[in-house]
């Protein structure tokens, strides 16, 4: 019996999963991007969704390189932790520009958003171009032997100034005890007593 017990208790130890975080971010409450590189123009719009009455749109207006979309920033990681995030997008125009990718950035230990650490790759996928898709990819952190902490999660669009791409429907998981940033304009935490007491107006 104690045997018994003895394996069922290391099989659940092995088995469990680790505690994970995961955000979802739908462009509902008017925001738009945590930040940007390059020269891209981020709006909030309801004229194409694909869930609720808002989404974002990206209109590329670099002319030499690849701009980048900041929409969600990670922070507190260590190494051989696992991010994964997923995004809706939107182009009609399969095997051709417009289209975008999601990929990665690392940033340094106690910097900004815009404090880049280097690239952390991302989902090759242009997507098929036929209208709404979903690209996801999962990062495994490196911290470069302590230098990094953050995980900054991109949309980067292709390929021409013109070019536009809509985006909805964000999902960001990543482990219990880091912090998932998202370009959500009203407060995270409503579930504060001075928040509770703001909703209901108590004095
Ligand atoms: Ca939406
Ligand atoms: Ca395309």
């Amino acid at each position: 019996m104690r045997t018994h017990l003895a394996i069922a208790l290391a099989v659940l130890l092995v088995s469990a999963p680790a505690f994970a975080l995961t955000s979802t971010y739908g462009w509902e409450d008017g925001g738009t991007t945590l930040g940007q590189y390059g020269d891209i123009t981020a709006t909030n719009v309801g004229d194409q969704v694909h869930t609720g009455d808002r989404s974002l749109y990206l209109l590329d207006q670099d002319v030499g390189g690849t701009p980048q979309a900041f929409v969600a920033w990670v922070i507190g990681l260590t190494d051989g932790d696992e991010v994964t995030a997923c995004f809706w997008r939107y182009d009609t125009t399969p095997g051709a520009s417009p289209s975008c990718r999601i990929w990665g950035s690392y940033t340094s230990v106690g910097g900004t958003i815009d404090d880049y650490a280097g690239s952390a790759g991302g989902n090759s996928d242009y997507g098929p171009g036929t209208g709404w898709d979903e690209v996801c990819h999962t990062w495994t952190f490196d911290s470069d032997t302590g230098a990094r902490d953050g995980l900054v999660i991109q949309v980067r669009t292709y390929s021409n100034p013109g070019d536009f791409v809509w985006i909805d429907d964000l999902t960001v998981t990543a482990p219990d005890g880091t912090e998932i940033r998202l370009p959500s304009v009203t407060p995270v935490d409503v579930t504060t007593w001075s928040a509770i007491k703001g909703l209901y107006g108590s004095r």
